[in-house]
């Protein structure tokens, strides 16, 4: 991985994308992941580089909903096992979730690769890198899924994930929750619950919300998911998007260093 000098005033951005080049060397990663990846930088720029509020939101509906869940998977792809291997499997633990790698650009080499990582993070069942069940609708390698994971799963948590799939895990009957930077995207607008948030910052959170939350009554992670309105939640992140640009426009941004 190619050192970046700490005080680069791009550090983290700059870090986060040499370990998606550095996941593609180990070969987990996707060439796709690499546009992905660059896709979800632009939008991270219009949000501001922060969790906002609406994402806060759609974490807390999320962690209530994996809270009441009967069997809930969390899907690994090979940007998030380039970029929160460790966290993911924090999350999952605090979710008392399983664990599948998924890929939408399936090869076994990959499958591979990605259950090493996940291992040398401290990862004990990983489910799909045997399935035997296919996603109804989706052709052969992308639609595999793993009996004791997705496919008997109730809520399924599909982080950047093709809106293709996203639609056919709803169609399944599956309650979906994504983590899309783009609030654009199909993904987004297909899932139950769509968190707008980089991963790098929602994993951590959500598992510190996991931790928090699960002494919640039923009743009250009910409350919550009753209140919650994944519609207005993206409505909000575009209003945020629209203002947030608005301001930067009248105030100027010609070299500002900090844009709040
Ligand atoms: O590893 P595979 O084979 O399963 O393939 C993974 C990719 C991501 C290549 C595949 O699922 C794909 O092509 O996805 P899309 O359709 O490009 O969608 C990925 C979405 O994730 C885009 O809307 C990006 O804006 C968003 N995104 C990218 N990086 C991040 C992100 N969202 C949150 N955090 C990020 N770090």
């Amino acid at each position: 991985m190619v050192e970046i000098p700490k005080s680069h005033p791009r550090y983290w951005s700059l870090y986060y994308r040499e370990r998606i080049i550095e996941g593609m060397e180990k070969g987990m990663t996707a060439k796709a992941g690499l546009i992905a990846h660059g896709r979800g930088e632009a939008f991270d720029y219009l949000i501001g580089e922060k969790t906002i509020e609406p994402a806060e939101r759609a974490m807390r509906a999320a962690v209530a909903k994996f809270l009441l869940a009967k069997h809930p998977v969390v899907s690994v792809n090979g940007n998030v096992a380039a970029l929160v291997p460790k966290e993911t499997i924090e999350l999952a633990k605090a979710l008392n979730a399983k664990l599948e790698i998924n890929l939408f650009y399936r090869t076994e080499e990959r499958v591979k690769a990605i259950a090493e990582e996940l291992r040398k993070h401290g990862a004990e069942e990983i489910l799909g890198i045997n399935p035997t069940k296919r996603i109804p609708g989706l052709e052969h390698e992308r639609g595999k899924v793993d009996e004791n994971g997705i496919w008997k799963a109730d809520v399924v948590l599909v982080p950047l994930e093709d809106g293709d799939r996203t639609e056919a895990l709803v169609r399944m009957g599956k309650f979906v929750i994504t983590v899309d930077l783009n609030p654009l995207s199909r993904s987004a607008r297909m899932a139950d619950i769509t968190i707008v948030d980089n991963v790098v910052r929602a994993y951590p959170r959500m598992t510190e919300l996991a931790r928090e939350m699960k002494d919640y009554s039923r009743e009250e992670l009910l409350g919550i998911l009753e209140e919650y309105d994944n519609g207005k939640t993206l409505s909000d992140v575009l209003l945020h998007m629209r203002d947030r640009l608005t301001r930067l426009a009248g105030e100027g941004i010609w070299r500002r260093k900090e844009l709040e």
